[in-house]
Parts: C-alpha cells; sequence; structure tokens
C-alpha cells in the first residue's frame, strides 16, 4: 500500500477521520515525522450508515487521499487503507485495531469526532484497546464545546442572536471596541430581495476532477450505484487549495451581493450566489476563523457592503457555531423528540423528484444532480413541506444525512430536528418555520410553471402548501395556538367558519392519502400525475 511503512514500533499512531482535513488539526499538532504514522481509512460502514449521497463519498475520499499526499509530501509516514484494499474490515474500529497491530504505536491519538455515533464509538476505543487513546477537544470551530456549554446551562431555549452577539464580542468580527461595526447587529431587513427578471447569477467556480478525483468516481459508481445521486458534474473543490480558491472566488463575485438575494430561489440557477463553501468547511480544508477574516477584509477594504459581510459571517460565527454547540450540547436526547407527533412516512417524491410540485420538483432534482440545495431551498422548500405534511422526524432527517455533500450529523440534526421540524419543542427556534405557497411565490420564480395554481386556496388545483399550511396550525392547534409568534395566524384561523375549516381537511385528507399511498414506492414505478 502506498505510503506505509514496514512494521515497527512507532511513536503516536494519529488517526484523522475523514471529516477532519487540516494540518493543523488538535490530533497532529504535536506530529514528530520521525516517529508517528498518521492513519486514515475508507471504510464501508462509515458509507453506509446511510446511503450517502455518491458526489458525498467521492468528496470525502477524493479530499482524503489528498490529504494523506499532502502530508507524505512533508515526509510524514502515513498510513491509508482504501476502500477496496485486501482486509479492509469495514469499520473504524476494526481499522483501527489493524492499524495498531501493524505498527504496535505506544498510544494512539485522535480528535473527537463530529457525530455522537462515532463518539461513542471512541469511548470503546478508550475500553478496548490495550494502550492509551487520547481523544482530544475539535479545535476547528471558534466557540469550544465547553465554552457553549457554559453558556446553554440548562436553560430549556437556547437563541442564537444572543449568542452570536457573544460571538461577536469576543472574536471582535465586525467590532469597533465594544460596539457592533454600523451600529447594528444584523442587518437582515436588506436581505431579502427577489432576484429581478432575467438577472444571471455569476457561474459556479468549476474544480475538474483530476486523477485522482476521476478514480473515486468510479470506485464509487462501482460500489455504491444505488446510492441517491449523479457523479456527473462533480465539481467541489478537494483539496485546501482549491478550497482557498473556492473562498477566494466568493469574495470576489458572490459576497458584494449575497446579501441582498440570499433567501432568493430560481429555477435552473441553483447556486446564485451562495458560497458553496460548506463541504469544504466541515471536512477541514478551510477554517470558520479564515472565512470570517477574508469576509470583514472584503468589508473592510470597501469592496463587499456591510449587510453582505454581516450576514454572511452571522452564518458561519453565528448560526454554524451555534448548531454545533447545541448538538454536543443536548446529545443524546436531543434527537429523540417528536413535540409535533408527526407521523408520516416521508413520500417518495423526496428520492426520485417526481412530483407535480414544481419548487420541490426543482430542489430535488438540483440536489441530486450536485448534492446542494441552498438554506431557502432546504428550509423552505423540502423541510417546509416536510413539516406542514407532518413527515416523521427521524426519516426527515435521514433524508438530510444522506442527500448533501455538506451533511454531518453535528450540523443536520439541530438544521432540521429543531429549524425545520420544531421537533424539539422549541429549543432552537421560538416557532415552527410553516409558510404557505406565497412564500415561495414572493421569492421565486417555481410558481408561474406548476400544474397547481399558487393562488387558489381550495379544490384539486390549489396549490398544496396552501391548505396543508391551515390544516398544520388546526392539527397543531392545542400544542402552537398558546405560542405568542403565531398569535396572528391563529386569530385568523379563529374567523373561520367551520365550512372553510371542513374544506381545507378535506382537502388536506385527500392529498395525505395520495402521498401514504406513495411513499414507500419503488423509485420509477410511479407515474405521478395532479390528483383528480
Ligand atoms: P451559504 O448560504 O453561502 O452560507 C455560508 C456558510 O454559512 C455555509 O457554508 C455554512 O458553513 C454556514 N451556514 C449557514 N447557515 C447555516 C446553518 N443554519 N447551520 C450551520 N451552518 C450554516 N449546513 C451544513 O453544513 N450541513 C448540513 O447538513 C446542513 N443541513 C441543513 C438542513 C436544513 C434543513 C437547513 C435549513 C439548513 C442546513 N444547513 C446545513 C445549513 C445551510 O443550509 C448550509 O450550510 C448551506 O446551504 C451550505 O451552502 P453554502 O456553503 O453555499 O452556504
Ligand atoms: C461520511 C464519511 C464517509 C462516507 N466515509 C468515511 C470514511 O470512509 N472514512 C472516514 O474517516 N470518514 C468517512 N466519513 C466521515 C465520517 O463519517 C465522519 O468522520 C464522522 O461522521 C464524524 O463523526
Ligand atoms: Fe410550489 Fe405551490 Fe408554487 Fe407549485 S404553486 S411551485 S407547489 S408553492
Amino acid at each position: 500500500m502506498a505510503g506505509r511503512r514496514a512494521a515497527r514500533a512507532a511513536g503516536t499512531l494519529r488517526f484523522v477521520l475523514g471529516d477532519q482535513l487540516h494540518r493543523r488539526v488538535s490530533s497532529l499538532t504535536d506530529l514528530d515525522p520521525d516517529r508517528d504514522v498518521v492513519l486514515l481509512v475508507e471504510v464501508e460502514a462509515e458509507a453506509t450508515y446511510v446511503r450517502h449521497h455518491k458526489q458525498k463519498i467521492a468528496f470525502l475520499f477524493s479530499a482524503m487521499r489528498h490529504f494523506a499526499d499532502e502530508l507524505r509530501a512533508e515526509g510524514v509516514a502515513v498510513d491509508y487503507v482504501r476502500l477496496d484494499d485486501a482486509g479492509n474490515s469495514g469499520s473504524f474500529t476494526g481499522e483501527l485495531e489493524r492499524a495498531v497491530a501493524r505498527h504496535r504505536p505506544d498510544r494512539v491519538v485522535v480528535t473527537e469526532p463530529g457525530e455522537w455515533r462515532v463518539h461513542e464509538m471512541m469511548q470503546g476505543w478508550r475500553d478496548d484497546l490495550a494502550l492509551p487513546v487520547e481523544i482530544r477537544d475539535d479545535n476547528r470551530f471558534l466557540c469550544p464545546r465547553a465554552e457553549f456549554a457554559a453558556w446553554a446551562g440548562d436553560r430549556r431555549s437556547l437563541r442564537m442572536e444572543t449568542f452570536y452577539r457573544g460571538m461577536r464580542r469576543r472574536t471582535g468580527f465586525l467590532m469597533e471596541g465594544a460596539e457592533p461595526v454600523g451600529g447594528q447587529w444584523n442587518f437582515d431587513a436588506e436581505n431579502r430581495r427577489r432576484l429581478p427578471k432575467g438577472h444571471v447569477p455569476p457561474r459556479r467556480p468549476g474544480f475538474a476532477p483530476d486523477a485522482i478525483t476521476r478514480a473515486v468516481i468510479d470506485l464509487v459508481a462501482a460500489r455504491f450505484p444505488d446510492h441517491f445521486g449523479d457523479l456527473d458534474g462533480f465539481a467541489w473543490p478537494v483539496t485546501r487549495s482549491d478550497a482557498l480558491e473556492a473562498l477566494r472566488h466568493f469574495v470576489a463575485e458572490c459576497l458584494p451581493t449575497f446579501g441582498d438575494y440570499q433567501d432568493a430561489m430560481q429555477a435552473g440557477a441553483p447556486f446564485l450566489y451562495h458560497a458553496l463553501l460548506a463541504p469544504a468547511l466541515n471536512a477541514g480544508l478551510l477554517t470558520p476563523e479564515e472565512v470570517c477574516r477574508a469576509a470583514e477584509r472584503a468589508y473592510r477594504e470597501g469592496s463587499v457592503p456591510l449587510n453582505c459581510a454581516e450576514g454572511f459571517i452571522r452564518q458561519i460565527l453565528g448560526w454554524r457555531e451555534y448548531v454545533r454547540g447545541l448538538y454536543w450540547a443536548r446529545m443524546p436526547d436531543y434527537a429523540r423528540t417528536n413535540a409535533l407527533r408527526a407521523t408520516r412516512d416521508l413520500p417518495w417524491f423526496y428520492w426520485s423528484g417526481e412530483t407535480p410540485m414544481n419548487c420541490l420538483a426543482h430542489v430535488i432534482r438540483d440536489t441530486r444532480a450536485h448534492a446542494y440545495a441552498h438554506h431557502i431551498q432546504r428550509l423552505m422548500v423540502t423541510g417546509n413541506f416536510a413539516l406542514i405534511a407532518g413527515i416523521e422526524p427521524a426519516q426527515v432527517e435521514e433524508w438530510y444525512l444522506v442527500v448533501f455533500a455538506d451533511a454531518f450529523e453535528w450540523v443536520e440534526l439541530p438544521n432540521v430536528h429543531g429549524m425545520v421540524l420544531w421537533a424539539d419543542g422549541g429549543v432552537m427556534g421560538s416557532k415552527p418555520y410553516a409558510a404557505s405557497g406565497a412564500y415561495i411565490d414572493r421569492m421565486s420564480d417555481y410558481c408561474g410553471s406548476c400544474a397547481y395554481d399558487v393562488k387558489r386556496k381550495a379544490g384539486p388545483r390549489a396549490c398544496p402548501f396552501n391548505y396543508l399550511y391551515w390544516n398544520f396550525l388546526i392539527e397543531n392547534e392545542d400544542r402552537l395556538s398558546g405560542n405568542p409568534r403565531l398569535a396572528m395566524p391563529y386569530r385568523t384561523l379563529a374567523k373561520m367558519d367551520a365550512r372553510r375549516r371542513g374544506e381545507i381537511a378535506a382537502d388536506a385528507a385527500r392529498f395525505l392519502d395520495g402521498l401514504s399511498a406513495q411513499a414507500r414506492a419503488p423509485e420509477g414505478q410511479l407515474a405521478l400525475g395532479l390528483e383528480p
């Protein structure tokens, strides 16, 4: 195996997971190239514990192989186990045990993982391997877990905005002394524009697959043919230098307009002004600090307006750090709640994209093609539908963990369980983000060519988001009507007569019964048409 040293008594075996690909990750900080061995492993269990999008597996394997080559170029001994290597046991634990037998190290050093599942596995290594296993804090975030836990305490609800202000003060990003630059913490009021007709967004920076990526794409196509997603068009940055180039491109071409069109959606334009940096950030190719610094520098130099720089920095310094802190502060119980008691099966069209609902069809097909959808598509299209149709949280969570190249449980779970589905009963968000078709119509061009009519409220041709929204409020009246942030819709509901309520319930039942029939059907067997 390329780069593997003959068996010898090594110093430290440093096990780097596939999303820890940074040279200064805590497990490598005191690396001694003369004595230590770095272990990276491609394993079946990680690729299949959910059936990840093919591009996600290809992205991580390629990034891992490139990272191993960069370490070797530094003179570091790397033991890299490929998926198709003879004897590959298929699991982290099996491969660590085999590597310990090969190298006979004094100790093992790892950085804590991004998922509870792997955290549990690591505790087992401490108990079962007959040598010391040091699990170090993950230094790839700006807010250490202990600091977040101290902030969170045992409060029932944890608001991002409060956390974000604390992070601004502590890190000094966009601060003038003790005050936020521009006199405001948040400029979101300026960030809600729809794309003008005929507007052409910048091109996505493409990173054409090199020989390593091409080999990995072939491997993934052969080994995981049944997984969701296309491999054609793979264009993710897989090295640190490509990721830095993606960051440079974003700051120069997209950030000056990022805030303005952050919530906009357009058919055939999945990327708009978004950064496309989450896979690189989550795999360790970029650090959140350098990304925030690049955005702040562009603002200070005058090439990016404040609403855009602040809006972007808030996503990284605020939301990203916040969901990670919340995940570790509240797991494992966090994943188990189902506050709205949603039990419906995930409709099959989440995999096939075959639905007459044009917004969902576009977002799901884009996701299949690119392992990507932007935030508002995730929140207000696939997320909103799952919320108001009452889909069971665990099934929705699995879908989100599968389909995006940037999905790891520490970030996926709070966003889906908390922000989208309100399954945590309000730990994360003060109210569910339920919305009717009017929101999608306002922020996109999907409705104009949809088989449904977004203006109609009732009947088979009406946009399903319209009656499902009211049906959601009716079905959850006992749980949500006391929420002050939902006072307005519940006042409107109170004015509806019994006939209108009955009409909503009948439309919703007809539509949802149709969905249940499709829920588990195999892909390709359904010719979905409009309900009669
Ligand atoms: P941009 O829109 O350009 O934003 C810039 C960066 O901000 C992102 O790269 C990301 O690092 C960070 N960011 C923005 N919003 C969030 C957020 N809510 N939580 C954490 N980081 C954020 N992000 C993931 O990285 N992995 C996921 O699995 C994931 N699942 C999501 C599921 C749902 C239902 C929702 C609503 C959001 C989810 N997000 C997730 C957050 C966000 O949608 C993605 O980070 C973003 O779309 C990635 O694309 P981008 O890099 O172009 O981001
Ligand atoms: C997502 C993933 C996949 C598909 N494959 C691997 C792998 O073969 N080897 C590896 O080290 N990591 C992989 N990962 C990422 C891990 O699942 C990730 O490190 C954990 O989710 C973090 O807890
Ligand atoms: Fe989506 Fe409704 Fe608009 Fe169709 S009419 S695109 S279903 S919001």
